[in-house]
């Protein structure tokens, strides 16, 4: 069965808002490389911080999973199709997460979890999401929409991340996670 339209667009949507950073319509190494750069300069770590170590280590490694996994044509690069194909693998079998998958949801969640209590608020998703060029009004909207009572712990989230990338649904409150308010 062919990926619907309305998953089709919320995979589009995190592949050109979260992963492909300098909009060249792939996804390649150069992508995290940018992705570290901007982390960690605006959680204000310089190179040779612990953090800032961390955080390339996490995001090199995360690149490594998803290029063996979805580069089919062994190109170094991930393209739009082999993004999806991935995805719609992911959404019939969720259960079988693959580990970068779960590297990188871990990953978001402790990036928008910036006072470290474990859970994310509305002020911490705000700040994260508008650093990736989404209007702080829209993140806020979608904040309200899938988080019910104000926070959301990982748990939760990994709830939420799970039904972004599985879910028909229009109204389902995982769609909003990364941000986007509306798939209209
Ligand atoms: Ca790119
Ligand atoms: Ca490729």
């Amino acid at each position: 069965m062919p990926i619907s339209p309305f998953r089709l667009k919320k995979l589009m949507y995190v592949f050109n808002v979260f992963f492909d950073v300098n909009k060249s319509g792939n996804i390649d190494k150069k992508d995290f490389e940018l992705a570290i750069e901007r982390i960690c300069k605006m959680r204000g770590w310089s190179e040779g911080d612990p953090h800032y170590d961390e955080t390339k280590k996490i995001l090199l490694q995360v690149w490594e999973g998803l290029k063996q996994r979805a580069d089919h044509d062994h190109d170094g690069q991930v393209s739009h199709e082999e993004w999806c194909t991935m995805w719609d693998e992911y959404a019939q079998h969720p259960e079988r997460a693959l580990d970068w998958q779960l590297r990188y949801m871990d990953f978001m969640f402790d990036m928008e979890d910036t006072s470290g209590d474990g859970a994310i608020d509305e002020e911490e998703f705000t700040s994260v999401c508008v650093s990736y060029g989404i209007p702080e009004d829209e993140c806020r909207t979608a904040f309200r929409k899938f988080s019910s009572n104000g926070s959301t712990d990982k748990k939760k989230f990994a709830e939420l991340w799970t039904e972004y990338f599985t879910s028909d649904d229009p109204n389902a409150p995982g769609n909003f996670v990364f941000g986007k308010a509306s798939f209209d």
